[in-house]
């Protein structure tokens, strides 16, 4: 067959915007050689719909070792009873929950989108908001930190089926406690979908939700730093709490609920070649290094914060106590849209994203404000003694984003800054 040298020059032109770049896109991350290698193995060739044991092809047997490690391995990372490593993304995993868990049109509870949910807390244009009842909890104005007054009250009054904690724009820890018991007050299932700070939880530098959820969701690809992915997990106090009757009038324990809806509920065939990367980053994540590692992503996004602070800028909720910030560009820039200072700073090869603002007065598509993290370059070997002069870097460009001149001088600062750490042998 002869190369394709239209799609092979395309990841070749990706690899090296990736190399030359500042990343600072919160949910992304540059995984290992070996999870790379993972991914890219002969597993992908084969069909295994079904689970361990229980699958509808034959010749499953070697990807059934892969598998169990898989689930082993993630079982061991964060204490949880039981776990489902076949979700193909987040917000299948969710949706995979929601099956399970829930009835087209019960209500459920979640963090408002514009406030820093995600899509699939209850967003209308998603299945979440499409096929159940979405009800919101905001962040406070004053301090930009989950209003679980707000929580609780909905929480009685409506006696929604699920309550999600969670959050893609969020910077703060979570008061899963609290949660826990207004979801016990009034029956509810307690969800936390911890996809953006997995990895931070796995070292042991956040609150572990595995302890007071019911059911806990995560991508494993953020700061967790595997393939692109999801997962389930159930927490070693809640083995199997609910039973479901059926419609044929079976009741089914939680966790066969959650595994026949995340196959054949939602998906078909497992990939395996991405369990198995899914396996050998939870490996990786179980050792000491990715402790350091983590200590250094938390370690660097609070210097990032405070230069920002010093800057000027107004960071909602006054910094951060994971792996991200997000910046309100209105105190400083009160005219400059997230999404013109998105398309500038990306011309000068520092990548990140346009992102609402709670109580934001634009649209998603213009949006005040942008997010910023720190896993992908702490992966890269920055340092905290770096933070303050990418921030200054940031503010050059901001600062005068209509100057092709002056964004072309920062470019040619960030690439020979990353010059200096390498990404890829290849
Ligand atoms: N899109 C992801 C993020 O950037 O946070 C969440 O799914």
């Amino acid at each position: 067959m002869k190369r394709d040298t239209e799609i092979f020059d395309i990841i070749r032109r990706e690899r090296d915007r990736q190399m030359q770049g500042i990343e600072l896109i919160a949910s992304e991350n540059f995984v290992s050689d070996q999870v790379m290698e993972a991914m890219g193995s002969v597993l992908t060739n084969k069909y295994a719909e079904g689970y361990p044991g229980k699958r509808y092809y034959g010749g499953c047997q070697v990807v059934d070792e892969s598998e169990t490690i898989a689930i082993n391995r993630l079982k061991e990372l964060y204490g949880a009873c039981w776990a489902n490593v076949q979700p193909h993304s987040g917000a299948q995993a969710n949706m995979a929950v929601f099956m399970a868990c829930l009835n087209a049109g019960d209500k459920f509870l979640g963090l408002n989108l514009s406030h820093g949910g995600h899509l699939s807390h209850g967003s209308p244009v998603n299945f979440s908001g499409l096929m159940f009842k979405a009800l919101e909890y905001n962040v406070k104005e004053s301090d930009g930190r989950v209003d679980y007054d707000q929580l609780e009250r909905i929480a009685r009054q409506e006696r929604p089926k699920l309550i999600i904690a969670g959050a893609s724009a969020y910077s703060r820890e979570w008061d899963y406690q609290r949660i826990r018991s207004v979801a016990d007050e009034i029956g509810a299932i307690f969800m936390v979908d911890m996809a953006h700070p997995a990895g931070l939880i796995a070292a042991g530098l956040l609150l572990n939700p595995v302890k007071y959820a019911h059911i806990v969701t995560t991508t494993t690809h953020k700061t967790l730093r595997g393939p692109r992915g999801g997962a389930i997990m159930m927490g070693q106090d809640f083995p199997n709490p609910w039973g479901k009757t059926t419609p044929k009038g079976e009741v089914k324990m939680m966790s066969a609920l959650l595994d026949s809806a995340v196959f054949p509920g939602v998906q078909g065939g497992p990939l395996e070649h991405v369990i198995a990367a899914k396996a050998v980053a939870f490996g990786e994540a179980l050792t000491p290094e990715f402790k350091l590692y983590q200590q250094q992503v938390k370690v660097n996004a609070a210097t990032m914060a405070q230069a920002f602070i010093d800057k000027g800028y107004h960071i909602i909720s006054g910094g951060t106590d994971n792996h991200c910030m997000l910046v309100d560009l209105r105190g400083k820039f009160p005219d400059l849209t997230g999404k013109v200072a998105e398309k500038a700073l990306v011309a000068a090869d520092i990548t990140t994203n346009k992102n609402m603002v709670p109580f934001d007065t634009r649209s998603a598509f213009q949006t005040s404000g942008l997010r910023f993290g720190t896993p992908a370059i702490t992966t890269r070997g920055v340092k905290q003694d770096r933070m303050a002069y990418i921030v200054e870097l940031i503010d050059t460009v901001l600062s005068n984003p209509e100057s092709d001149a002056n964004i072309a001088k920062v470019k040619e600062q960030v690439n020979k800054m990353m010059k200096q750490y390498p990404l890829f042998a290849w």
